[in-house]
């Protein structure tokens, strides 16, 4: 059952699709202080799962987390915002039951940090819609949200192949030799993702001429081989006299508006940006309309960057800092004025005062940025999934964002953000999966081997380990890191047997995708949603179910040459080094200590059950589903969900059969 209470005058956030209607008596579970506040008392062993992208364990107690979209390349324990804001959460224990706080603008939830046992959830104003969430387990409370806020974006199943990708490839001769590398190296791939540099200055929906001379010649040339390129769109929008977008921007006032009334000025890559004013939806079908320029040279998907936004600063904060370090720095610098100094500098970079100076108009009336901030990210996707359903009705387009509130899971994906090539960030990525699951984000992934700093070629081989499992599966890396491409490293074989798995798993994980989809189900659990009485189970941070017939228990630590192991049934374990070449073992329930060497894959499969495997493929244009085999129990059968893999309706091309296990 889900109850809606309403709280003073929310902002519409398009977040809930079902009518429903407001609840008059009072809200249960919670104190409300009538200023944004809400209090639980938490017993002592509740758990707390959910809000999405956020960092830390899969059990959220015991931290204080900030709903305010941030780009964060510097992510660790200590951080409070992330990319997205999800505001869904589970309580379950003493009480079970759900709890979405709607609400555009900042919010805090305080899990267990203040005082052990009380939960705490503060919206900067008192203007929200609250959904209490009560069912018979946690599956279900997540099938009746999930119910009313519609079904999650479904890829293309090209998205489902193993895609590279790396922000400083330069220009065509780049991505012609990544693609000549992976091949010579016999490492299937299905996409290269273009990232800033192929535009001229910056500019959205521009294509640099001299670096890429013929845009649509080489997307022609990369499908020929099977693979899609699959470039950036940022944010901001160049200004600059002359380009169509600024141009036109400017004339029909698609731009948010500094309080003067003026189009408010950023920067980001491009230099001085005007940010398109998304929550009007004029500007939106406007921006869509853009991506035409590449879908016109046959481009089939994109990701959409910097749109929490990102503004690394604005031009009254700059002119005041400049003229603050002037005064700072004309006498003796003494060390206070020092660390004021560095402290403006470092300042300017996503300063949460900028996005109290510019304005959205939402039907004639200015709404302050602030309130509205963590909508932003989610109608940059809207804008280019709505537009791209007119241009290409006929076929699904692969869209991915970094910034998301929920609600935006009905335009596209997300990936995790700019992570680090960190053990722990292999961890934090799993732990974050079940949570997006929750808040309907289904196609996600890491940057696998990491984002930021070096990789090594232990992470990286570890990373594909748990990352092939992930409906994204993309390879990228900052510019100025290690490269990390496959073919780079000296164990190039092993790279290559786990991406061949990946293909080989892919029809397991587009079925289960599907059904996930289709069915409002999660497609990454925590052991305990299907074990709830089990306590062990409940306590497993490292393992996730993956659909109904796999639980995966990756390795995250450098140099470890295996891994304990929680079994909440018996399960078949699966070890390869490569397609071909794999035992199976029966364990018991219980703890285990499992060996994994560096160039093997180790998987779970549940008891009584088995998963379509495909031997021979290498690309999702040739995926056959005549050569799968099952794998797992013997006299266990899987009903495999499959359709054309691009009609934007997947009951349109659905077909559902059920294999049997052989022998
Ligand atoms: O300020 O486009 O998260 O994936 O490579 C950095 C360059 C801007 C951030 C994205 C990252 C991308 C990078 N971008």
């Amino acid at each position: 059952m889900i109850k809606k209470y309403v709280y003073g005058n929310p902002f519409p956030t398009d977040a809930v699709v079902k009518d429903i209607e407001k609840a008059e008596d009072k809200m249960p579970f919670f104190e409300t202080d009538g200023y944004g506040g809400f209090t639980y008392n938490l017993a002592e062993n509740d758990i707390v799962y959910g809000l999405g992208e956020q960092i830390r364990g899969i059990n959220k107690r015991g931290w204080q987390y900030i709903s305010w979209n941030y780009d964060n390349p510097n992510h660790h324990e200590d951080t409070h915002s992330l990319y997205g804001a999800h505001n869904f959460i589970i309580i379950s224990g003493k009480s079970t039951f759900g709890v979405f706080f709607d609400y555009a603008g900042k919010i805090e939830f305080d899990i267990g940090y203040t005082q052990r046992s009380i939960m705490h959830i503060k919206a900067a104003k008192n203007d929200l819609a609250v959904y209490i969430i009560t069912g018979k387990n946690e599956k279900d409370i997540v099938r009746q949200f999930r119910n009313i806020i519609g079904r999650s974006y479904i890829p293309p199943l090209w998205a489902f192949g193993y895609g590279q990708s790396r922000w400083g490839y330069k220009d065509e001769q780049d991505i012609r030799n990544v693609a000549k590398e992976y091949k010579s190296a016999g490492i299937p791939l299905d996409s290269i993702y273009l990232d800033i540099d192929y535009m001229e200055r910056y500019k959205d929906f521009t294509v640099d001429k001299e670096r890429f001379p013929d845009l649509e010649k080489l997307v022609q040339d990369m499908k020929s081989q099977g693979i899609h390129l699959v470039p950036i769109i940022d944010a901001g929008v160049k200004i600059e006299e002359g380009y169509d977008v600024y141009e036109e921007g400017v004339q029909h006032n698609y731009f948010c508006k500094n309080a003067d009334g003026e189009d408010f000025v950023g920067a980001v890559w491009p230099g001085r940006v005007h940010f398109p004013d998304f929550l009007q939806p004029e500007a939106r079908k406007w921006f869509g309309s853009k991506y035409s320029v590449l879908t016109d040279m046959g481009i089939e998907g994109f990701w959409n960057d910097m749109n929490e936004p990102a503004i690394f600063y604005t031009e009254d904060r700059l002119a005041d800092t400049c003229a603050e370090i002037e005064k700072l720095t004309s006498g003796n610098m003494g060390i206070n004025e020092y660390l004021t100094f560095t402290g403006m500098v470092a300042g300017l970079n996503g300063n949460i005062g900028d996005y109290d100076k510019f304005y959205h108009n939402v039907n004639g009336e200015m709404v302050k940025h602030s309130e509205v901030h963590n909508l932003y990210g989610m109608n940059m996707t809207r804008s280019a999934f709505e537009a791209l359903q007119e241009i290409c009705p006929e076929k699904r387009t692969l869209f991915f964002s970094r910034s998301s509130y929920i609600g935006a899971h009905r335009y596209g994906g997300i990936w995790q953000g700019d992570n680090k090539s960190w053990w722990s960030h292999i961890l934090q990525s799993m732990q974050q999966l079940p949570a997006l699951n929750m808040a309907g984000f289904l196609f996600t992934g890491s940057d696998t081997g990491g984002f930021g700093c070096d990789t090594t070629e232990d992470l990286m081989l570890r990373w594909l380990q748990y990352s092939l499992f992930t409906p994204l599966f993309r390879n990228h890396s900052a510019d100025g890191t290690r490269r990390q491409e496959l073919y780079r490293f000296d164990n190039v074989k092993a790279a290559a047997e786990m991406i061949k798995i990946r293909y080989s798993l892919i029809p397991y994980l587009y079925s289960e995708f599907l059904k996930s989809a289709m069915n409002d189900e999660m497609m990454f659990k925590p052991l305990a949603f299907d074990f709830p009485d089990d306590n062990m189970a409940k306590q497993v941070e490292d393992q996730l179910l993956l659909g109904n017939e796999l639980m995966i228990a990756p390795i995250y630590k450098q140099n470890a040459q295996g891994r304990y192991v929680y079994l909440p049934e018996e399960m078949m374990l699966a070890r390869m080094k490569s397609r071909n070449d794999y035992q199976t073992e029966i364990l018991p329930k219980g703890h285990h200590y499992v060996d994994v060497s560096l160039d093997e894959l180790v998987f779970f499969i549940r008891s009584k059950k088995a998963v379509p495997f495909d031997k021979t493929d290498e690309s999702t244009s040739k995926a056959d589903i005549h050569s799968l085999e099952l794998l797992g129990y013997p006299d266990s059968s899987y009903e495999l969900y499959s359709d054309n893999g691009y009609s934007p309706e997947p009951e349109d091309s659905l077909t559902v059969s059920t294999l049997y296990c052989a022998e």
